[in-house]
Formats: structure tokens, sequence, C-alpha cells
């Protein structure tokens, strides 16, 4: 799915795209190990994006980004191609984090905060 409609799936099962656990990376290395596969072709959508302000990146929860790059790969966020304002988990890069156009076709990391 694209990163909108992606996002609309989690929201439709109680969740969004993933957030909190994407920022701690002990977390996110976690979940990258045990709930995500392979899937060549293939990235996982997760609650990041540059829509709001090209070059800002902020999580769907609101919480900016204040140091840039740390989590994305080398070279990345790249906005090679206007409209990389979303962001991935690549796999071809050991999931580090990439922009892409939103309209990919991607797999989605849901998460659900526990109240
Ligand atoms: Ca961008
Ligand atoms: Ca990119």
């Amino acid at each position: 799915m694209a990163w909108a409609d992606s996002r609309s799936y989690c929201q439709s099962i109680g969740s969004d795209l993933a957030t909190w656990g994407m920022r701690n990376a002990s977390i996110r290395n976690w979940i990258i190990e045990n709930l995500l596969r392979p899937r060549p072709d293939n990235g996982y959508w997760i609650g990041l994006s540059d829509i709001e302000q090209e070059g800002v990146w902020k999580y769907v929860d609101g919480v900016a980004i204040t140091t840039t790059n740390t989590d994305f790969a080398v070279g990345e966020p790249s906005s090679g191609l206007p409209g990389e304002d979303c962001a991935h988990l690549w796999w071809e890069r050991n999931y580090q984090m990439n922009d892409n156009l939103c309209s990919e076709y991607m797999l989605a990391i849901c998460e659900r905060i526990p109240n």
C-alpha cells in the first residue's frame, strides 16, 4: 500500500504507523529481528515523514527528529525525487531508514501504544 493508505489501514485497526518503537534503537532492532522478514522489492512504511515541511522529519505522533540522519541509511534522506517524503525501513540496507515516494507500494508496521 501507499504510505497514506498504510496509515489509514493501521488507524482502522486502532493503531497507527510505528513511531515510538522506531525511535528507540533497541526496540526497533527487536522488531526488525523478530517481526519482520526479508521481502524483496518491499520495504516497511513507518510513521515518519517530511510531508508538512520539506526537510523537517516528524513522526505522526508529532515528535520531530532533532538529530538529522541518525536512523537513516548513509546518504539518506536524499529527497532524490520530488515527493520522497515518507520514511520506510529499507531491507536492502539492513533495515535502516530511507525516504521514498509516498506512492510506493510497501508493507506497513502498525503500532498500538497501550494506555
Ligand atoms: Ca522530502
Ligand atoms: Ca531516499
